[in-house]
């Protein structure tokens, strides 16, 4: 009986934690980093180059790094910024990304991204790929990227006017 009882908790755990993956879409821990939301916008099948988006929180007391990406639909993947310069917004590649303990560190459109180059297949609105976060405390944690028309509510709201000082 004992046992009959453990494994249907078992499989009410699983169920539910396999409806919140769907429900919430888009949420992953590792050790004490906490991302959320990994993105991409389409584009027409010709464009060679594409961003990623994607917010990692560190909730622990340890500073982390984002050392690199890697996503099997894409050439190469690189951390960006971008820069004013000249009254010009350029975009340069950064090394690693710092996660200071207690962060939260957002890549979003017009800011910190993750720039895909020499894209092998075509960004489809609806679709997912995978890419992998390499962390230098945390390890490896791969993600779905969700590939979509429109940049999420929030960060729409986000990258409005206020944002340009
Ligand atoms: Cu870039």
């Amino acid at each position: 009986m004992r046992l009959k009882k453990l494994v249907i908790i078992l499989a009410a755990t699983l169920g539910s934690s396999l409806l919140a993956g769907q429900v919430m879409a888009h949420e992953y821990d590792i050790a004490d980093l906490h991302i959320t939301h990994p993105w991409s916008r389409a584009l027409p099948p010709v464009a060679k180059t594409g961003a990623a988006y994607l917010t990692i929180v560190n909730r622990g007391e340890q500073a982390d790094r984002l050392l690199e990406v890697t996503t099997p639909v894409a050439g190469h993947a690189e951390l960006h910024e971008h820069i004013h310069r000249d009254g010009l917004m350029k975009m340069q590649q950064i090394e690693t990304m710092a996660l200071p303990a207690g962060s939260s560190v957002s890549f979003k459109p017009g800011s910190y991204h993750i720039m895909l180059f020499d894209l092998k297949q075509p960004l489809v609105a609806g679709e997912q790929f995978p890419l992998t976060l390499h962390f230098e405390q945390a390890g490896e944690l791969e993600v779905d990227i969700s590939v979509q028309q429109d940049a999420p509510a929030d960060v729409q709201a986000e990258s409005g006017e206020h944002q340009h000082h």
